[in-house]
């Protein structure tokens, strides 16, 4: 794919290999790829430039396939590309319009994380004990908002095997003051009972208002439930999954056997194999509510916000920039 300049490769590398991490952040990072694609292409012609722009974006799609937030980003620009193409815009117009389109992605995705915080603080009460999972920067604004305004509160926080994203969030938490406690993903059950509220981030939201974050999410959901104990979802409206209106699933991405075992080890386990899917699903029956920028939902209420949300996508153009639809073939 030799149009496709070497930062998006590099962008596109470093989502895959988790160096760019959490489905926001990804987000951004895939918009800031068409961004460059868009600044840095020597098309002359119209046609030859989206399809340096499909280029950078089937590139991008293709490194994580739960964070739907990747596919929205991208079809945030890419929508307003194939509008323009209808309107006959010029080569340079419509360069203009991509690093518009991806500028105010970025801009609105960190604005929604702001909100977020703002409105989900209002949820944390001075003596909560807060459990969270995996390591979120909207389920960070929650408690960083929370805090900033005087609320004093504790939190566990899960270790989030195998990649142990939580102890980013234990740091972060401690770091500003909050009284923070790891625990291994194994003791959610033991904590829970004294436990006010879990809150965790989100890679996906599905039409029925399932959640899909970080493998281990649904357990502490499953036993948060049992000992009645409230658990929100912290979700910006682009992790909201258009496709899933239309019957498709969120495809779970299975990671490396070596982030569980190294392979010398697991060589002398002749019969052994591994899995390790990295994100779960959590049921809408587990989730009392989900925090958007838009404000506080129900999980029955998902479907709404996808209609608001994409309900002026054609079904074909959502399915054209799903993170998984594609074969290795459209690499080339
Ligand atoms: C991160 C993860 C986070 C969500 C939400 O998984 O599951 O909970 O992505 O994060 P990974 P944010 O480490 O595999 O990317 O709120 O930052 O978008």
């Amino acid at each position: 794919m030799s149009s496709v300049k070497e930062e998006v490769r590099e962008i596109a590398r470093d989502i895959k290999r988790m160096k760019i991490r959490g489905a926001g952040r990804i987000a951004r990072s895939a918009a800031q790829a068409v961004l460059l694609t868009a600044q840095r292409s020597k098309a002359k012609k119209t046609k030859t430039f989206v399809e340096e722009l499909e280029a950078s974006a089937r590139l991008l799609l293709d490194t994580r396939p739960t964070a739907v937030s990747l596919s929205n980003s991208i079809r945030y620009i890419m929508f307003r590309v194939k509008e323009a193409q209808k309107r006959n815009l010029e080569l340079d117009d419509l360069r203009l319009l991509v690093i518009k389109a991806a500028e105010d992605f970025i801009q609105n995705s960190g604005q929604a994380i702001e909100r977020i915080g703002k409105i989900g603080a209002r949820r944390i009460e001075d003596g909560d004990l807060i459990m969270t999972h995996c390591n979120s920067a909207a389920v960070t604004a929650v408690l960083k908002t929370a805090f900033n305004e005087g609320k004093r509160f504790r939190v566990l926080v899960c270790e989030t095997r195998p990649r142990f994203q939580g102890r980013i969030t234990a740091k972060t938490l401690s770091g500003i003051g909050v009284p923070t406690s790891l625990i291994v993903d194994g003791a959610a059950r033991s904590f829970m009972a004294r436990v006010d509220k879990a809150i965790v981030g989100a890679d996906a939201v599905a039409a029925n208002g399932a959640v899909v974050n970080k493998i281990g999410t649904s357990t502490v959901a499953l036993v948060a439930n049992e000992a009645r104990v409230l658990f929100f979802v912290a979700a910006e409206t682009y992790k909201f999954s258009p496709e899933t209106m239309l019957g498709q699933l969120v495809k779970i991405e299975e990671r490396d056997p070596s982030e569980i075992i190294s392979e010398r080890e697991l060589r002398s386990m002749s019969k052994v194999t591994v899995r390790n899917p990295s994100f779960d699903v959590t049921p809408p029956e587990y989730i009392d509510l989900i925090i958007t920028e838009r404000g506080i939902i129900s999980p029955q209420a998902a479907i709404m916000i996808i209609q608001e949300e994409f309900g002026s996508i054609t079904a074909e153009e959502l399915m054209r920039y799903q993170t998984y639809s594609l074969s290795a073939d459209d690499e080339s």
